[in-house]
């Protein structure tokens, strides 16, 4: 009898658990309007953007980002030093319950290094979000022109702090944007 009760209650536990896990796979995290940066066929890294909406009550970060067009994928930030806009990689971007975060040129982005084959207008990529709850948010982009004002400007400096990147932004507007 008493296993019994321990087996249902172990039996609810384990149910409530994977309803837990059904709740972490449909977070509340959407992304809209995600695009990737068209490159030139020389550029070896392209910058991807689009706005992520948390419609949950909790606080979500972006932790991890995984494409297959690129070796390597970061999630970068731009940041003000002594008045030069610099890239870095971040560990994470914050998603605020009931909130969201744009990614977009200048700023947050998902940067993808040493892309594997040149990215083309039009052409449908894929990016792997992970949430710092384990979970997943896949996204689909185009790759879109983008300005070439949006490209980097001649003063940006990368100081060596932009991961596996070789010294070229594929962001767009790292340094041009004030
Ligand atoms: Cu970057």
């Amino acid at each position: 009898m008493k296993l019994a009760h321990l087996l249902t209650a172990a039996f609810l536990a384990t149910s409530i658990n994977a309803a837990r896990v059904a709740a972490a796979a449909t977070n509340g995290v959407t992304v809209e309007n995600a695009y990737a940066r068209a490159v030139p066929p020389t550029a070896r890294n392209s910058g991807a953007f689009m706005l992520i909406r948390n419609d949950s009550d909790q606080d979500r970060k972006v932790v991890v980002a995984k494409s297959d067009v690129s070796e390597v994928t970061e999630l970068h930030n731009h940041i003000h030093d002594n008045g030069v806009m610099r890239m870095r990689r971040v560990d994470a971007i914050d998603v605020p319950a009931h909130g969201s975060v744009e990614l977009k040129p200048g700023s947050y982005h998902v940067m993808l290094i040493d892309l594997k084959h040149q990215i083309k207008p039009g052409e449908a990529i894929h990016i792997d979000l992970t949430l710092d709850d384990g979970s997943t948010v896949p996204v689909d982009l185009r790759v879109r022109q983008v300005g070439m004002g949006m490209m980097m400007n001649k003063g940006a400096s990368m100081g060596g702090k932009c991961g596996a990147m070789k010294g070229k932004c594929g962001a767009g507007k790292c340094g041009g944007a004030r």
